[in-house]
């Protein structure tokens, strides 16, 4: 008895230190070190003897723009490093390990300008934890050896603009193509890490819906509400948008990539507010429609409700092993069957079907269009649902979407505190009145 509760002792000392290692783990912005060596390993092995994979960072952006990594850079190194180009290797290739990264040295001006960057030495290599750093300028004498053995060269964006000539230099034999296929199938399920940064994205989000619903009242401008919007994600930590805020007030909702936002709201109008906040390069993608007035009209209600069913079938059916298509297919059809219906641009009635014209759902991630392998669903992918109707005869434009983890069993809305139904999503309006 005594032996075995020494066992135990011992069995909890290790997990508590275990779990103590977790926590300690060296991160790179929030992902473990450890986390992104995986990756690069996990790739290495997806790469055919013959090919090999090279991810050229972003450049030093021009003046007016913010600096933000490449995606597939950034995931497989967790670096904002400039001008660099990292290689996978395949497992068993004669150059070496699986993954080189080749750095330039930091001039004394870009030092002034831009900050410490990383550069080939031994800090570098510690937070990585990438062993062969090189310098930049051995990237050619190492292409020229490298791609006699691996002749067919997978790229991601910025790779193709930059590399391109220097391969064909080095083997004009060499055979180009887009590595997103092989990324997709990579980057799709998301990792507990990389899921507890998404719902940091989507809680810095739901502030930012509920700071434009309390601003909103007839007689704003779009741009108003687009403000509050971003005060909320700044405030929550987030470094920037997604992807352009949609504010669409009364007829711009029927533009589906509106985002000029400089209308100014009309009172008894819809207004379709589709933003995700960025969140150490995770991205949320929320969308709520709401009554200018804080009440929907008799028309704007039903609608609304017909797209918020909409959603909560589909909801239903989200499970691992159904497919995005075979989503939104369900989707078209609960539209077609609905009992409303709705006048084209030529006067004619339709079935709501036909004002549904964009798909149901994407998968989410680093990009707000995350790169898709197009399987069917699996635990821990994170996907959207976003039914929409768009009736430009009538002035109105409804979309809801939220946010969703695949489970063992079907999925758990990330977003769901973010209210939609439509009593709640009235008073979230009507309670920026009393504040003002
Ligand atoms: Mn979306």
């Amino acid at each position: 008895m005594r032996r075995a509760s020494f066992g135990w002792i011992a069995v909890l000392t290790l997990l508590w230190s275990g779990l103590h290692a977790v926590a300690d783990a060296p991160t790179l912005w929030g992902i473990p070190v450890s986390e992104y060596a995986q990756r690069r390993a996990q790739l290495s092995k997806m790469l055919e003897p013959d090919q090999i994979a090279l991810f050229a960072s972003e450049t030093t952006p021009p003046t007016r723009l913010k600096f933000r990594q490449e995606s597939n850079f950034m995931y497989l190194t967790g670096l904002e490093a400039v001008d660099s180009v990292l290689v996978i290797l395949p497992v068993g290739s004669p150059l070496g390990a699986e993954a080189v990264l080749f750095l330039p040295r930091q001039s004394r001006f870009s030092r002034l300008f831009d900050g410490p960057l990383p550069e080939p030495n031994e800090q570098t290599r510690r937070e990585t934890g990438i062993q062969d750093l090189r310098e930049r300028g051995e990237l050619r004498a190492f292409l020229a050896e490298a791609l006699q053995a691996h002749p067919r060269v997978l790229l991601n964006r910025p790779a193709r603009a930059a590399l391109a000539d220097a391969i064909r230099e080095a083997n004009p034999e060499a055979s180009l193509s887009g590595v997103e296929r092989l990324m997709a199938s990579l980057r799709v399920v998301k990792s507990p890490a990389e899921i507890a940064l998404m719902r940091k994205a989507i809680e810095a989000s739901i502030a930012g819906h509920r700071a434009l619903a309390q601003r909103l009242a007839p007689g704003v401008y779009e741009y108003e509400l687009e403000g509050a919007a971003q005060d909320a994600f700044r405030r929550h930590g987030s470094e920037r948008e997604g992807y352009p805020m949609i504010i669409a007030s009364g007829p711009n909702a029927c533009i589906l990539h509106y985002n000029a936002n400089k209308r100014r709201v009309g009172a008894n109008e819809l207004v379709l507010v589709d933003i995700g906040a960025e969140y150490s390069y995770y991205t949320a993608d929320l969308t709520r429609t709401y009554p200018a007035s804080g009440k929907f009209t008799p028309r704007q209600r039903e609608l609304y409700i017909a797209v918020l069913d909409a959603m909560k079938h589909a909801e239903k059916e989200a499970k691992p092993g159904i497919t995005l298509g075979q989503l939104h297919q369900k989707v078209v059809a609960f539209f077609r069957n609905h009992p409303l219906r709705a006048k084209d641009e030529n006067g004619n009635e339709q079935t709501l079907d036909r004002f549904f014209v964009h798909g149901l759902c994407h998968m989410l991630g680093m990009d707000v269009h995350d790169l898709d392998p197009n399987i069917p669903l699996k635990p821990g992918m994170v996907f959207t649902i976003e039914p929409g109707l768009y009736i430009p005869a009538e002035g109105i434009g409804i979309r809801i979407e939220d946010n969703y983890l695949v489970t063992e069993t079907g999925v758990e809305n990330l977003s769901r505190a973010l209210p939609r139904e439509p009593n709640e999503v009235e008073r979230m309006v009507r309670s920026g009145r009393a504040r003002r």
